[in-house]
């Protein structure tokens, strides 16, 4: 079969560009190697920047998020067993943030491509890129049994970190640059109401916490772990212990315990690939770059490089102007290097390392209580967690 956009991956990078580019009358099919259920049931990311929640509304697919979502105004960072609220919206001019958890962002996308009858192969099997470098690239792959090709003016690789199109490109023409953390994180679901109506990120000696939600009844919660534990060490009773050890704080405040539905531990790491594009694929979302969880970035990166792709995209089309294909790479760049400089200093701030000595752990306290005491270093951080302009 023939199309303009050949995508990748419906994952929310991929899902909302197929989108975007409907919206504006570019042809496109999507290719998705796990099934509609097991996209749309991941859990994952929770929280939409600012500009990420307009871009639902600018897409048509905002009215569920903006009825179900839960908008936050602010976050609590605790340490030294105190809670010091950041006022994400004072400091920032009324901007907010939104608990409106990943699954539903793709759920809303995916099920709209559907609704409206436009190509979406599930369960795509032995899926590969080729012809990168010529015109006329195509994505090969196995459906229902049946081998497909699907050839196109373009590729879009929204396929995550473990995707296939990053791979095809040949090695000499990407710069990789990468930290793998010492630590990861031990992430439970529990069905109990949120104990905060904010998220709480916690610095303790024994290693950092989190305290976010999915919806007023499921509280997501987060540890600092050995990267190389196994999930069986982690019984939900010791699971409890730590958390309470670690978010204790004075005062009257508990953490509420409920039924453990899903628990994994998540390693984590920052990478970023240059240039974000070979010939005709551009990459999108996880397959160009990762950032570690500690400022909420994933999702929203991904959905930002997807805008500036599709309007790239678009106006080639409208004009046949190249320019802001050409420009697609060092624009979502610029962006992506910021986000990635906030999510490495969240996460440097908040965790221990095991080579840490304790006059680490003595300016880690006091970064801490800078953030949280002037008005200049908090604008800072509530400017970055509520999310960068998108242009
Ligand atoms: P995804 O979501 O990984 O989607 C890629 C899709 O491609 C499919 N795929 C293939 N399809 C065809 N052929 C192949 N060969 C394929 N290989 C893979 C996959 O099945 C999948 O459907 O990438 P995308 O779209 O770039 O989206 C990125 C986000 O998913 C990711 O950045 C976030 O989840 C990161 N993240 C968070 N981001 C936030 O903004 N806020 C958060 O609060 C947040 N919390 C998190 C997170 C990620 C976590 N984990 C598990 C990595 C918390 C966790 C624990
Ligand atoms: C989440 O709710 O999964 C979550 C929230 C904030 C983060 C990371 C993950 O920084």
């Amino acid at each position: 079969m023939r199309t303009q956009v050949g995508i990748v991956g419906a994952g929310p990078a991929g899902a909302m560009l197929a989108h975007l580019l409907a919206r504006a009358g570019v042809d496109s099919v999507v290719v998705e190697a796990r099934s509609r259920e097991y996209v749309q049931e991941r859990v994952r990311a929770g929280v939409l920047e600012h500009g990420s929640c307009d871009l639902m509304d600018a897409a048509g697919v905002g009215a569920r998020m903006r009825r179900e979502g839960l908008v936050h105004h602010g976050i609590e960072l605790r340490f030294g067993g105190r809670g010091h609220r950041i006022d994400l919206s004072g400091l920032t001019g009324g901007r907010t943030i939104m608990i409106y958890p990943q699954r539903e962002v793709v759920k809303d996308l995916t099920d709209a491509r559907v609704a409206a009858g436009l190509p979406i192969f599930f369960e795509a099997d032995e899926v590969r890129v080729a012809g990168l470098d010529g015109d006329r690239p195509k994505i090969d792959f196995r459906h229902a049994d049946s081998a497909w090709r699907v050839e196109c003016d373009f590729i879009a690789g929204c396929d995550g970190f473990h995707g296939v199109c990053r791979e095809s490109i040949p090695p000499a023409a990407l710069r990789v640059y990468e930290r793998v953390y010492p630590f990861g994180w031990l992430g439970i679901l529990a069905e109990v109401a949120p104990s905060s109506d904010e998220l709480i990120y916690c610095s303790h000696e024994r290693g950092f916490a989190l305290h976010s939600m999915r919806t007023p009844a499921l509280t997501r919660l987060y540890l600092q772990c050995d990267p190389n534990d196994a999930i069986e060490n982690w019984p939900d009773d010791r699971i409890w212990r730590e958390l309470h050890t670690r978010f204790a704080a004075a005062g009257d405040w508990r953490l509420a315990e409920g039924p453990i539905v899903q628990k994994g531990i998540t390693p984590m790491r920052s990478f970023v690939v240059e240039p974000m594009r070979y010939g005709r694929l551009f990459l999108a979302g996880d397959a160009a770059h990762i950032v570690p969880p500690t400022g909420a970035k994933g999702l929203n990166l991904a959905l930002a490089d997807v805008k500036v792709l599709a309007a790239a995209i678009a106006e080639f089309y409208r004009s046949g102007r190249h320019d802001p294909l050409d420009n697609y790479s060092s624009a979502c760049l610029r962006r992506v290097w910021k986000v990635q400089r906030f999510s490495w200093w969240m996460t440097s701030v908040l965790h221990r390392f095991p080579d840490e000595t304790p006059f680490d752990w003595r300016r880690q306290q006091a970064e801490l209580d800078y953030v949280t005491s002037s008005s200049a270093a908090a604008a800072s951080l509530a400017e970055n967690y509520v999310g960068l302009p998108l242009d």
